[in-house]
């Protein structure tokens, strides 16, 4: 482009634009012509400005960043490349969010906070979608669209429901745990960069000797853990919906990079046999003292995205991005999440998506995928496209496979062992000291209480006293209803 055209404004097929300011017209009464292809543009182009938002974690802030090893010792347990030795980094992006809200919806509202990374490895992009919680509501993926469905906006009046969320927690009890947890401190972070973040999963891990073992992650905020109370995050909600997005931005831009350690829990591969809890039931932690964290390095955020709408409403997290010496557990949450987060993907983005550079693997893509819309990447040239080939096109390498794993049994639809959905929510009840429960209590309280039927307020609360007597007490005089003798329980 010449030194005057680089000022002009253009099309978007780089003609430069006359007028900006006024349609054409046929004289200065006459009607805008069709052949002012500039205004035709420009308001076709407007109208197709938004995508789909994401059905669930919609809004949500993003930053840049590093992670950086800190523990020689971890190669012993997976041959993660991006993990190998202390002092390797790793480029890495992250998007925080919340669950339920819509794209404009409030950041400070009580919800799990979406905790996704991506490392940006050598072998490809390692993806860790998690939240800030260790847990989850439920443990089978064939009941999250009834979840979220709880969650979202009563199909009659469009409101949010509580006796639709409500109804359906006191119906499914192994949400019990994730309740607590949702209703204490930890649903009320006070900025995104004061929480913790979890794989929530069972993940596995695979050795250079092909040896395996299961992990759990614990990303811990350097900043400290800071909740908000009831009266405060209601009020910030208000007056500024977007509290957690400008907290996160400004501090970057300050220069107060936020950081968190990242630390594993490593389980024995046989372990899972034998351990006192199921490990792949994603509602149940497995505890520090059977397992104790291990380091494995730190991640430090220091660049805030260039532009929001290209890196943090494109950016596209699965965790079906694995790399060799990370892979899958048969954890019914994680298998159904393998396939549905590049559906959605898809959907939003387009069969092209990897494409798009905030998702671009800085290791390169070398397949026989070919086409699709907005294929921007030269469509693999006259390269072959097919496999096995004569052509010396890319072909698969050991370094790509799974390690191989035992099944067993019948295919069916088949329920986990366990039905106690009460020990751990009532060790975490047990874990709080007397000034979180009474704010565990209120927010409890003053969410059920909202409910109609007494037959869901009773139904919950009978699953709080099976965790701990005194829980379900003093909601049940919270809610001014009958207290359940033991018998009743
Ligand atoms: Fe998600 N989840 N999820 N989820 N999830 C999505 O993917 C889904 C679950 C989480 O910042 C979607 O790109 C299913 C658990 C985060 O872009 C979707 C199930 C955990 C984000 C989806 C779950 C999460 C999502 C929506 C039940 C924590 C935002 C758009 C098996 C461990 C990622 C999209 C970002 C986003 C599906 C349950 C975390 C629809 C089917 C458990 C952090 O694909």
């Amino acid at each position: 482009m010449s030194e005057d055209n680089r000022k002009n404004l253009t099309t978007g097929s780089g003609q430069p634009v006359g007028d900006n300011q006024h349609s054409v017209t046929a004289g200065s009464r006459g009607p805008t012509v069709i052949q002012d292809v500039h205004l035709l543009e420009k308001l076709a182009h407007f109208n197709r400005e938004r995508i789909p938002e994401r059905v669930v974690h919609a809004k949500g802030a993003g930053a840049h960043g590093y992670f950086e090893v800190t523990n020689d010792e971890i190669s012993k347990y997976t041959k993660a490349d991006f993990l190998s030795e202390s002092g390797k980094t790793t480029p890495m992006f992250i998007r925080f969010s919340t669950v339920a809200g819509e794209a404009g919806s409030a950041d400070t509202v009580r919800d799990p906070r979406g905790f996704a990374v991506k490392f940006y490895t050598e072998e490809g992009n390692y993806d860790l979608v998690g939240n800030n919680t260790p847990i989850f509501f439920i443990r089978d993926a064939i009941k999250f669209p009834d979840f979220i469905h709880t969650q979202k906006r009563d199909p009659r009046t469009h409101l949010k429901d509580p006796n639709m969320v409500w109804d359906f927690w006191s119906l499914s009890p192994e949400s019990l745990h994730q309740v607590t947890y949702l209703h204490g401190d930890r649903g009320l972070p006070a900025t995104f960069r004061h929480m913790n973040g979890y794989g929530s999963h069972t993940f596995k891990w695979v050795n250079e000797d092909n040896e395996a073992f299961w992990v759990k992650y614990h990303f811990v905020s350097e900043q400290g853990v800071k909740s908000l109370d009831d009266a405060t995050f209601n009020k910030i909600a208000g007056e500024n919906p977007d509290y957690h997005t400008e907290d996160l931005f400004n501090a970057i831009e300050e220069g107060d990079f936020p950081a968190w350690k990242l630390y594993v829990q490593i389980m024995p591969y046989d372990d899972y046999k034998t351990y006192k809890w199921d490990a792949f039931d994603v509602t149940k932690t497995w505890s520090k003292e059977d397992y104790p964290r291990i380091e494995v390095g730190r991640m430090v955020l220091n660049k805030n995205p260039e532009n929001y709408f290209a890196e943090v409403e494109q950016a596209a997290f699965s965790p079906g991005h694995f790399i060799p010496g990370i892979e899958a557990s048969p954890d019914k949450m994680l298998q159904g999440r393998l396939f549905a987060y590049s559906d959605a993907h898809r959907y939003r983005l387009g069969a092209n998506h990897e494409q798009i550079p905030v998702n671009r693997p800085v290791s390169g893509a070398n397949n026989y995928q070919r086409d699709g819309f907005m294929r921007t990447d030269g469509n693999g040239g006259g390269s072959v496209n097919y496999e096995p080939n004569s052509f010396d096109g890319p072909t698969e390498t050991d370094r790509g496979r799974i390690d191989p794993f035992e099944v067993e049994g019948q295919a069916d639809s088949v329920n986990y062992d366990s039905e106690d959905h009460y020990t751990q929510a009532g060790d975490l009840y047990r874990l709080m000291d007397d000034d979180e429960k009474s704010r565990l209590i209120d927010a409890i309280v003053g969410d059920l209480g909202a409910v109609k039927k007494d037959e869901i307020k009773l139904r919950q609360i009978k699953h709080f006293y099976k965790a701990d007597p005194d829980y379900g007490r003093r909601v049940a005089e919270g809610l001014g209803l009958h207290v359940p003798e033991e018998q009743e329980v």
